[in-house]
């Protein structure tokens, strides 16, 4: 992944703020969402070719930030996300006449603690900028080896077991080859041993509590190893990653990480302590694209099985999504699924589509797909416009 990319003079930078209605609620642990509040950031800038014996190109690039609009799932949420660009990563990069390079981003964004959403979400508009002067794919940069992914579905709480059924049943349908279902205390044993029930033994099924479990729920989820799951997602608070250690080791079922997982380092700590059986790599949450390529990378080395997560991303960061889980330590199906698991309509010219159960791998430059700009104006509104100083 590592070959050089042509540098960027950055010459603006817009933040829009676009209202993507969702075809169907989707209710977790820490609540119910109907519309998906999404910031979308698009550079312009200058690439200057050293190959081509300094020539200089106008590009765009597109980056896609994953807070929520509420402070529930993470601590960054996205009116603070817009917040920390506008006030304290964008003027670091947008100071002097220094050019930018999305391997270095991270490194010039240090001194601003936390925040790897609005991070990762300028890492990655630059980035793409940089791939399509280069005109190379972000899988292939990334190191991606596969063409196609398998493609695995998240569902919703229902507090019905049979509309959970239903939904359930529409997406086998769909093709969709693994099946992850949120769960909370009071909707977890029997709902998901109904699910199992209907797909029958051979379909691949797990859970996500998003947190909604204590310590002392351990002989309460160990009732879950009869069901033969692939893994249970985050049952403890992101901070407890001694928690997940303890419960690791009284429940049979892989324990995986998900919010506790910020960094490379802290997936590494997770790790020795025994708390990360499995891991689930966001891209947004560890600070972007390049993070994740290393904590895929370490996780490779200590045997771990990763797969990619999602957060209700529009065809942008579900491209890049695609682009990353076509690494070969991507050993189990993502929550990499359709655009139209959420949307009636994308916000790229080609969204991602699931054919026999897995999504092909964008190949064209950059994220690869093209932004259908007058639909991000219909259903937005330009919070930013930054030039340089
Ligand atoms: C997870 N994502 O793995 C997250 C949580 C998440 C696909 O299960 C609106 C409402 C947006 C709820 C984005 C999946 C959301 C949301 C992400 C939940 O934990
Ligand atoms: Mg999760």
């Amino acid at each position: 992944m590592h070959s050089p990319l042509p540098h960027l003079r950055l010459r603006h930078v817009e933040l829009h703020r676009i209202a993507m209605p969702l075809v169907v609620p989707f209710r977790t642990s820490f609540g119910v969402e109907r519309e998906r509040d999404v910031l979308i950031l698009r550079v312009v800038g200058d690439a200057t070719d050293a190959d081509a014996g300094g020539e200089t190109t106008e590009v765009e690039g597109w980056g896609e930030c994953v807070a929520l609009a509420e402070p529930t799932y993470s601590p960054e949420y996205v009116d603070g996300a817009q917040d920390v660009i506008v006030r304290h990563l964008l003027p670091t990069l947008l100071s002097g006449s220094d050019t930018v390079d999305a391997a270095e981003v991270g490194a010039r964004l240090g001194h601003v603690h936390g925040h790897p959403m609005a991070k990762g979400a300028l890492e990655m508009a630059i980035l793409d900028a940089q791939l399509r002067a280069a005109d190379r794919s972000f899988a292939a940069h990334l190191g991606a080896t596969a063409e196609r992914i398998p493609s695995g579905v998240s569902v919703g709480i229902f507090d019905e077991i049979d509309d959970l059924l239903a939904a359930v049943q529409g997406y086998v349908d769909d093709g969709y080859v693994r099946i992850k279902l949120k769960i909370e205390p009071g909707r977890d044993i029997e709902h998901v041993a109904a699910v199992r029930e209907l797909i029958g033994p051979a379909t691949p099924l797990q859970v996500d509590a998003n947190t909604a479990y204590r310590r002392t729920d351990g002989e309460h989820l160990a009732r879950l190893d009869a069901l033969d799951l692939l893994l249970i997602e985050q049952p403890l608070p992101e901070e407890d990653v001694l928690g997940h250690a303890r419960l690791a080791a009284e429940v049979e079922t892989p324990i995986c990480l998900d919010e506790s997982l910020v960094s490379a380092d802290t997936t590494a700590d997770a790790i020795e302590l025994g708390a990360c059986e499995v891991a689930n790599i966001k891209p947004g949450g560890v600070g972007g694209y390049l993070e994740a390529v290393r904590i895929h990378d370490l996780c490779r080395e200590r045997g771990v099985p990763v797969w990619c997560g999602g957060m209700l991303e529009t065809g942008i960061g579900r491209a890049a999504n695609a682009g990353l889980a076509a690494l070969p330590g991507f050993t189990l199906p993502g929550d990499i699924s359709a655009s139209t698991r959420f949307y009636a309509r994308d916000i790229v010219t080609d969204p991602i589509t699931i054919d026999d159960g897995h999504v092909t791998v964008p190949t064209a430059a950059g994220l690869g797909f093209e932004i259908d700009r007058a639909y991000v104006a219909e259903i937005g509104r330009i919070a930013h416009d930054i030039s340089p100083t």
